[in-house]
């Protein structure tokens, strides 16, 4: 019980920060970047979501964490970046219907292409669901179905729910250059969202050959330890302004 107290205060207070790692175009460009949770600690030690995130949902602690990363970009120096970037965020089904994730949805959406990202775990549920997307689409914002491929991700989404982007697992992408077997699912997910007109993301690209295997494939955007890492907002500012 206390924990969860102390861990609330240290969302409250900004302890967990938003990282960006940047998506990039075909040139290698950066056209936008995904928010993903930092725990930094006093000592300056930068925790993965690993180590906390699991702890703040079995408490229900998510949508107040993600409210605070929107609300930490919103009051960042990405906000008097001129350029209109793609801003993605990792969202659970009930953030969804959190009316404050909903306001400060509505405080980035002018501003960026704001992209909410869904790894469902838990089968997305009903037509609320869907309503509810509905509303936020209304209001210029978009979805994109995360972890493609995986167990988490299954095509029965695609079908039943307005997604406008699809990120690739990168388990596909870690296995293009050596498994042909890889190359057919990565291959066929491209098409799939083509029919759909869905736009394709492609993560975990660390190598300059899947960079190439996959642009011969028509995807058009990027995310990659071969292009850049999660990085402060700080660092994003530094890269994006030298570029
Ligand atoms: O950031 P990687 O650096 O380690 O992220 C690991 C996992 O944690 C990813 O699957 C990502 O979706 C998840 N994650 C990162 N940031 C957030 C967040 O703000 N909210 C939620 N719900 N998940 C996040
Ligand atoms: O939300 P999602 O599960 O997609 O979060 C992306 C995760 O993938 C984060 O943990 C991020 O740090 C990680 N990641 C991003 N690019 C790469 C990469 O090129 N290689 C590896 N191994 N991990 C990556
Ligand atoms: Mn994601
Ligand atoms: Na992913």
């Amino acid at each position: 019980y206390c924990k969860k107290i102390w861990v609330r205060v240290c969302i409250k207070r900004n302890i967990i920060r938003p990282y960006l790692q940047p998506i990039v175009n075909n040139e290698g460009n950066i056209i936008g970047a995904e928010v993903l949770a930092r725990w930094i600690t006093k000592k300056g030690q930068v925790l993965p979501p690993h180590v906390f995130i699991p702890y703040i949902e079995s408490k229900h602690l998510t949508s107040l964490l993600t409210c605070s990363l929107m609300t930490q970009v919103y009051q960042s120096q990405l906000m008097v970046v001129s350029k209109h970037l793609k801003l993605s965020f990792n969202l659970t089904e009930r953030c969804l219907f959190d009316e404050s994730i909903y306001k400060a949805s509505l405080l980035l959406a002018p501003k960026f292409e704001l992209v909410l990202e869904f790894t469902e775990s838990a089968p997305f549920s009903n037509a609320h669901v869907k309503a509810r997307m509905e509303k936020f689409h209304q209001n210029g914002m978009f979805f994109a179905l995360d972890d493609y491929g995986t167990g988490y991700s299954a095509p029965y989404y695609l079908t039943d729910y307005d997604f406008d982007y699809l990120k690739i697992d990168r388990c596909f992408i870690e296995q293009i250059e050596h498994n042909p077997k890889s190359i057919h699912v990565v291959e066929s997910v491209v098409r799939l969202a083509q029919k759909l007109q869905l736009s394709v993301i492609s993560e975990g690209v660390e190598t300059e050959k899947q960079k190439q295997m996959l642009d011969q494939w028509g995807i058009k955007q990027y995310q990659g330890y071969y292009f850049y890492k999660p990085m402060s907002v700080e660092s994003f500012m530094d890269i994006y302004r030298s570029h």
